[in-house]
């Protein structure tokens, strides 16, 4: 076999045999920011079966920029436990007793590290486009090539079943969307819909960040910049210890669900 068909069969056979292995997990995450790439390593690391499907071609999220692109971001002492399970280094800020400081760059690739490390896969760009719903119940996901979607190729996607659901999208909660205006489903916020975010507040944000990161629906969960969102949280900006926080109490919801089924 010529050096070129190796390759190619070598990439082409194992990516399907991954993929294969992933089309039914225990738990499938829809991007891969910060939360949500905390949360796929404590579930893998618990022995849960965790795919990642992330938009980009590179995961990470809002983490790569820092602030404003200057590529440092903040951390309080609470969360810097986290960060050391994924041997991501931080230095505290000299006069401001309980915060420090990290490189964004190595934040973003510690994380996408640790995750994978601890057993969890990364799909990129790959965007989910709807859920599996039937029965009343959160079944899953619908999965198409980003650059499919982005060029409107009038192509069929693919499914994803899962025993949960985390929606770790950011801002625009892209499944809790889905699932309140295609799937008619009440979420459990004060509306039954989503609230909303608010504006700046840093430390209203942080905490309602941890707050709000919760079980919507029968199977259905959401965390970091996603929960806030649907319950009409404050935003924070270049902060992150919410985040980090978020993504291991959602690992520790989805656990305690996984147990009861
Ligand atoms: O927004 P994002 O970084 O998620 P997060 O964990 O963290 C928020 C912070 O980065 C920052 C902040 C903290 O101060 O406010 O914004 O809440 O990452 C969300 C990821 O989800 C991907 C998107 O490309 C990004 O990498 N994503 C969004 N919608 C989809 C998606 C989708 N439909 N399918 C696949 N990936």
């Amino acid at each position: 076999m010529s050096a070129e068909n190796m390759i190619s069969r070598a990439i082409v056979d194992t990516f399907s045999k991954k993929f294969m292995d992933y089309l039914e997990v225990d738990v499938a995450i829809v991007g891969a920011g910060p939360s949500a790439l905390v949360a796929a390593r404590y579930l893998a690391d618990a022995g849960k079966k965790v795919a990642i499907f992330e938009r980009k071609l590179a995961p990470g999220g809002g983490t790569w920029g820092g602030g404003m692109l200057f590529n440092e971001v903040v951390v309080q002492d609470d969360a810097l436990a986290i960060l050391d399970d994924f041997h991501i280094d931080h230095k505290p800020i000299a006069d401001a007793a309980g915060f420090h400081t990290l490189d964004s760059v190595e934040m973003a690739s510690g994380l996408i590290f640790g995750a994978m490390k601890s057993g969890a896969k990364m799909f990129n760009a790959v965007s989910v486009e709807d859920i599996v719903f039937k029965e009343g119940k959160v079944n899953g996901l619908v999965i198409l090539w980003t650059p499919v979607q982005r060029l409107g190729m009038h192509v069929d996607p693919l499914t994803v079943i899962s025993k949960c659901v985390l929606d770790g999208t950011g801002h625009p909660s892209e499944i809790m969307n889905l699932a309140v205006n295609k799937a008619q489903i009440q979420l459990s916020t004060p509306t039954g819909g989503i609230l909303g975010e608010k504006p700046m507040w840093v430390n209203s944000g942080e905490a309602s960040t941890v707050e709000n990161t919760r079980e919507f629906y029968p199977g259905l969960f959401a965390c970091g910049m996603s929960a806030n969102n649907v319950m009409g949280g404050y935003r924070m900006g270049p902060i992150f210890g919410g985040m980090l926080k978020s993504g291991k109490k959602v690992a520790s919801l989805i656990l305690e669900k996984l147990a009861e089924k």
